[in-house]
């Protein structure tokens, strides 16, 4: 799935006819999917009348075309995926605009392209393509649980600091990470996309296998630079007419580009003016020949970029033409497969100097081209391609001097240089061409589950070692889900001997105090855990027993008492189907999980008795709860605790780890947030306002058992 189908259909006279599109990511697919079968979904390039269908193509292969509205087109397309996540990705924000309309409208297309997808989902292998569709493998893994999705990026994926910026940020890590695969061009943006992860969902990472665990599942990432179709352009190069005399031994230096501000237009031709005046025994032999290929000229950015660039041409030209010479040969245009094939072939210099480009396939294809007289490639160190063709003359394209010196370096060189340099460039090309990607990025995308290893101590002592440094420790943790797994029936969920150990451990330590925050009630709780000299909070908070303080009831509690009891009365008429209710004092719990049926209905039923009993309803894991009316939380309780046992500094005295699996712990996760260490437990995917998220209650333990062996603080 792409965002264009391999032909652009036009319709002329009423009639639609197929022009076959052009551009890398049609020469990688084309052929894959040539031979190994399957459907190409995209769009088809024009709005498609009601009932009418495409013509007939020669691709061996399905057509799913996604029709879009020509306003669609603009927000989805020019708006969201060019004008805000291209400058984006290319690390060039202030050229990015972000638009609520465009978003929506970038999601409702996205949900389109899912739909479309749908059909095959079961049968085989999803593979969605760059940036326009980074939502499409969530809302197709909602559908359909468990098809087999993979995402290629073909542009950067920019820094956390750049990617932060987008205001969906969150919305596009959880569109991609739906994926079994994601991949990405070079290592730098696995990382980049890593720390993005990591830091804005707080998803846990392992950067050496390149595994995520997210929502339950562990999503595989790695770099897969994409190569071409080697032995078609040296093939084409080596059909191509001769040189015409008539150059008169003139020297090329050769810019291919579409028309676009990411490939650094201006920069190399104010470098090419550059070498003209460091070297003057150029002028009059050497010509800088640069073809545009016009490119989304509807945005007023490349409309700007296109006038720049006529007017740098003129200047140049005007400054250093002679009657018989001119500087620089400009093309706004596209030109056939095989004249271009001739240009590469015939240029001394490839100069391909983008100002960040996701890869650049310009500089494999003047490298396959380089059949007989070698040329040589000067390329932006800011190109994907830049990680391996080590063997180019690399530069910052910002850095107009070094840009210079090395096209004079390049046009100077002697011949048994550019032999070797071309020689490794092409050797590699040829091996790591297009079908080699497709076969690696499909072997990967099949290979069977992956699966992080377990929380380990270094790990931990990354997350914690420098926020504990020389501070008393408060942990406070939350107990079912989070100290015990879920179980059917809350008096089943019994803390194991080894945990309750390892918070014996830890509460007799000097440094640390533990508090358990939970939706039970006190009693109940304490119960429990079993422990002595441990903070308890129980009905989420509402009352508190801490070992050094006075007991702990909000002053609103005893006016809902009385009232609870009617509730739980009130609630006699959905428990049914095993669904029963837990009373906890000031609180009460639905519970639907023996519910064999839809529980739906009746948990809709159960939330409006609880409102018009004058309570809230709050969701909780298989549950309705029932809480009363009151400005109160997890969060606040522990918020009182601290405050009464350090003072209202106790930043200063104290480090706070909250621990807890409920939608009730977010609260916390709050109120805390950026002054304690917060971890969200289980498979959830939905927002979580913690800073990391644990998979399971092991990882609960990993970190107890670290925070009962680290050193002790004086
Ligand atoms: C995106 C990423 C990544 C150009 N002019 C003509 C022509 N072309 C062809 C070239 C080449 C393709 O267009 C351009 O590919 P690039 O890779 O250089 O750049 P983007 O279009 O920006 O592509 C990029 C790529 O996706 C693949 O993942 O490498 O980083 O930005 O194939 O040959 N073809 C013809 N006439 C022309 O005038 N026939």
């Amino acid at each position: 799935m792409s965002n264009r189908l391999p032909f652009t259909v036009q319709r002329s006279r009423g009639k639609l006819e197929l022009k076959p599109s052009s551009g890398g990511l049609i020469s990688a697919l084309g052929p894959a999917l040539r031979t190994r079968g399957g459907t190409w979904i995209g769009w088809p390039g024009i709005e498609l009348r009601k009932g009418e269908e495409l013509p007939a193509g020669d691709e061996p292969y399905a057509i799913a075309p996604v029709s879009l509205s020509e306003s669609e087109v603009n927000r989805y397309y020019h708006g969201f995926s060019n004008g805000a996540l291209w400058p984006l990705c290319h690390s060039l924000p202030a050229r990015a605009v972000f638009d609520r309309r465009d978003w929506q409208t970038y999601e409702r297309v996205n949900k389109r392209f899912a739909a479309a997808a749908l059909p095959t989902a079961g049968s085989g292998l999803v593979w969605v393509h760059d940036y326009h569709l980074m939502l499409v493998p969530e809302f197709l893994r909602r559908e359909a649980p468990n098809a087999r999705l993979a995402f290629f990026l073909h542009i950067p994926f920019p820094p956390w600091d750049i990617f932060r910026l987008l205001p969906w940020s969150r919305d596009v890590l959880g569109g991609i990470l739906a994926c079994d695969l994601i991949g990405f061009h070079v290592d730098g943006y696995v990382q980049n996309f890593l720390d993005c992860v990591e830091k804005r969902l707080g998803a846990r990472v392992d950067r050496t296998e390149g595994l995520i665990d997210y929502a339950g599942r562990v999503v595989r990432v790695g770099s897969f630079p994409l190569g071409i179709d080697f032995e078609l352009f040296d093939e084409r190069s080596r059909q191509a007419p001769p040189a015409r005399e008539s150059r008169n031994g003139e020297r090329v230096v050769l810019g291919v580009d579409r028309l676009d501000y990411t490939k650094g237009i201006p920069d190399r031709i104010k470098a090419f003016e550059r070498l003209l005046e460091l070297y003057p025994s150029h002028r009059g032999k050497v010509v800088m020949l640069q073809l545009a290929v016009p490119s989304r000229s509807q945005l007023a950015d490349y409309r700007d970029l296109k006038r720049e660039i006529d007017e740098l041409v003129g200047r140049v030209n005007g400054r250093f033409a002679t009657a018989t010479w001119s500087p620089i040969r400009y093309l706004y245009r596209a030109v056939p497969p095989e004249r271009l094939a001739t240009m590469y072939r015939d240029a001394d210099v490839g100069l391909v100097t983008p100002l960040r480009d996701g890869m650049n396939l310009v500089a494999k294809e003047y490298v396959a081209c380089q059949v007989d007289d070698p040329g040589v490639l000067v390329l932006s160190e800011l190109a994907g391609a830049a990680a391996t063709m080590r063997e180019a003359i690399q530069v910052n394209p910002y850095n107009l001097d070094e840009t210079a010196e090395a096209i004079h370096r390049a046009l100077t060189m002697e011949e048994p240089e550019r032999r070797s340099r071309i020689a490794s460039l092409r050797r590699r090309e040829r091996r790591d061409n297009v079908e080699a990607w497709v076969g690696l990025f499909l072997d990967e995308a099949t290979a069977g589950a992956a699966e992080l290893t377990p929380l380990t101590d270094e790990e931990v002592e990354s997350w914690l070692g420098p926020f504990l440094k020389e501070y008393r420790l408060a942990l406070f943790l939350d107990y079912d889900g989070t100290l015990t797994p879920l179980v059917d029936h809350p008096d089943a969920a019994v803390l194991s001997p080894p945990v309750r150990k390892l918070l014996r451990t830890l509460v007799d330590r000097e440094d640390t105090e533990v508090g358990i925050v939970s939706g039970r009630s006190i009693d109940n709780v304490e119960n429990m855990v079993g422990l002595k000299d441990v903070t308890y909070a129980g009905n989420h908070g509402l009352e508190v027993r801490a070992p050094d303080l006075p007991d702990f009831q909000h002053e609103d509690v005893e006016h809902y008492r009385g009232r609870i009891a009617d509730l739980a009365e009130a609630l006699d008429e959905v428990c049914s189907d095993g669904a029963w209710v837990e009373q906890k004092g000031h609180t009460l719990t639905w519970h639907y999980r023996p519910v064999t049926g839809d529980p739906m209905p009746l948990a809709e039923r159960a939330r409006e008795i609880i409102i018009e009993a004058g309570f809230q309803a709050r969701d909780a894991h298989l549950a309705v709860e029932a809480r009363p009316p009151i400005g109160w939380d997890k969060g606040r309780a522990v918020l009182h605790v601290l405050r009464s046992r350090h003072g209202p500094s106790w930043p200063e005295h104290v480090r706070v780890i909250y621990i807890g699996d409920d939608q009730t712990d977010e609260d916390a996760f709050r109120i805390f947030h950026g002054m304690a260490a917060t971890f969200r437990v289980g498979p959830t995917g939905t927002d979580t306002a913690a800073d990391r998220r644990l998979p399971n209650v092991e990882a609960v333990i990993a970190i107890l058992r670290w925070l009962a062996q680290r050193k002790p603080t004086p």
